[in-house]
């Protein structure tokens, strides 16, 4: 899983690693098509409204897609700008990263990757218009970049929007740190950096991702400080700003393509290195790892709940003894809202799920390692109450269906988000052997054993045909366990999956 560091700290190796991608987009031309969707998108649609952090959450993660793709390597993360520490003298202006500041008459770059001659800007039409250009802090409105403290008064703002959704939104987080309300955190940036970081076609200056990398681990911690406090408009806002709105200029692959798509960035496998030191707000009961939550037994027998009050949130957690499929839901009348955290780390989030089972209730299913997990039930809607019903039941019961060793691929399919599935095969003789998946679905295979469904001995992405998954491992004999995932945890999709001698 890629992790996205702070920019300063990235080691000579990820910053050729970063760079050499950056450069590769650019020669095939997939660069300067983001300049195109960011610079032709509607200017409304996409700013200065509460689509503008799920936008550009979308845009910056199809984008570190492209970087991990051209590199072979689905670990390579965006690195972040941490605006305190991003001034003109930190390393990542270094002529081994972005390079640094334009001339002080023309504001032409002429150092780094990215220098005249090297990196040419194109206009939004596509044509190369010339050199990138920069005037750090030469604006007066942002003659300075933002503080730690400045930081800190935007993400204790909430709620996350407010009518009529737009640069008048006051109180509103979404408007705080776009800029137009409080300290102006985002838009500072674009004018401090100046030069090509001002117009729509912005993404022209690597540093746009960086940036705008910034902007959303601010919008990251601030879903974790403020767990009740959900997007907003849910409907009712003009249309492309509702969370179940598509957004203008987004493409629908690989994940579809509206706001309430990148609202996780758990889902989004997005990591960063480190967070905001911060305290829980006191409106919602922190879970204490060992006793917090009710006790489930993770069996399929189903527990009654109530959510009594508006905005209530019910705890539970359950124990899994051996790793396992296993679907959490719940059933009854209540649009439920579930998500599941752990294992043995009641504040790691690791799955949610809205309407993913019959009648609005939520669904979560997935393989599950050894340890104790913590659930938390919420009502979609923070003003409504009513009742539920919750289980845990581990899918497929007990037997995991066997491949057969040079036998008829066995066909199966990820076909909710989160899901992943098991298989097992026997190996009598050492040998080698390949594991492989075929079909259309980008798939991630997990490979466990011998005799042992946790002990991991090997993983892959994209070693296969197109986006399919290929170990090749000389195995003792044993029994082998696989696990069959999809790269996005967003991502559904049929596959065949086959084991043979090679
Ligand atoms: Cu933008």
């Amino acid at each position: 899983m890629a992790t996205r560091k702070d920019a300063n700290t990235l080691t000579s190796s990820e910053r050729a690693e970063f760079v050499n991608a950056v450069l590769t987009l650019k020669e095939t031309g997939i660069y300067d098509q983001f300049v195109l969707r960011h610079a032709n998108a509607v200017m409304d649609a996409i700013h200065r409204a509460p689509a503008f952090l799920p936008w550009h959450r979308r845009f910056i993660w199809d984008f570190e897609r492209e970087l991990q793709r051209v590199s072979n390597n689905p670990d390579l993360g965006l690195p972040y700008w941490n605006w305190p520490q991003g001034g003109e003298n930190a390393s990542m202006w270094d002529d081994d990263l972005l390079g640094g500041n334009g001339d002080q008459f023309t504001r032409i770059v002429n150092s780094g990757p990215f220098r005249s001659g090297e990196w040419t800007i194109v206009n939004r039409s596509g044509v190369a218009t010339g050199p990138l250009r920069r005037a750090f802090g030469q604006e007066s409105w942002a003659a300075s970049l933002p503080t730690q403290q400045e930081i800190e008064a935007v993400l204790a703002v909430t709620p996350y929007d407010v009518l009529p959704w737009n640069t008048g939104s006051d109180p509103s987080f979404r408007n705080q740190l776009e800029g137009f309300r409080g300290p102006n955190l985002h838009n500072r940036g674009h004018g401090w950096v100046g030069g090509s970081m001002l117009p729509m076609t912005s993404p022209n200056d690597p540093v746009f991702f960086l940036h705008h990398c910034m902007v959303d681990k601010l919008w990251h911690e601030w879903q974790l400080r403020h767990p009740n406090q959900g997007y907003l408009p849910m409907n009712g806002g003009p249309f492309g700003q509702n969370l179940n709105d598509p957004m203008d200029s987004t493409p629908g692959t690989p994940l579809s393509n509206r706001v309430i798509d990148v609202i996780d960035s758990a889902a989004l496998e997005i990591e960063y290195d480190q967070l905001l030191p911060s305290t829980p707000q006191p409106d919602v009961p922190a879970p204490d790892p060992q006793q917090s939550g009710i006790e489930i037994p993770p069996d399929g027998s189903l527990q009654g709940g109530a959510i009594g009050t508006p905005g209530e949130v019910d705890l539970y957690r359950f124990t899994v003894s051996s790793f396992s499929q296993y679907t959490i839901e719940t059933t009854g009348d209540s649009d439920t809202f579930l998500t599941l955290y752990g294992p043995n780390d009641s504040s790691r989030e690791i799955a949610l799920n809205d309407d993913g089972g019959e009648n609005f209730n939520g669904r979560i299913a997935m393989n599950l390692g050894t340890g104790t997990y913590f659930v938390r039930v919420r009502l979609f809607n923070s003003s409504a109450t009513g009742d539920y019903s919750i289980r845990v039941t581990p899918s497929g019961g007990t037997e995991i269906p066997e491949i057969s060793i040079n036998g008829q691929p066995v066909s199966a399919a990820i076909s909710a988000q989160n899901e992943s599935d098991i298989f097992r095969f026997h190996v009598t003789s050492e040998r080698s052997y390949t594991i492989e998946t075929q079909g259309t679905t980008d798939t991630f295979l997990h490979l466990f054993g011998p005799d042992s469904q946790t002990t991991e001995i090997a993983r892959d992405d994209d070693s296969g045909f197109g986006r399919n998954s290929r170990i090749q491992r000389t195995l003792a004999a044993g029994e082998y366990f696989v696990r069959v995932r999809h790269f996005s945890r967003l991502g559904t999709g049929a596959y065949d999956i086959r084991v043979s001698t090679s």
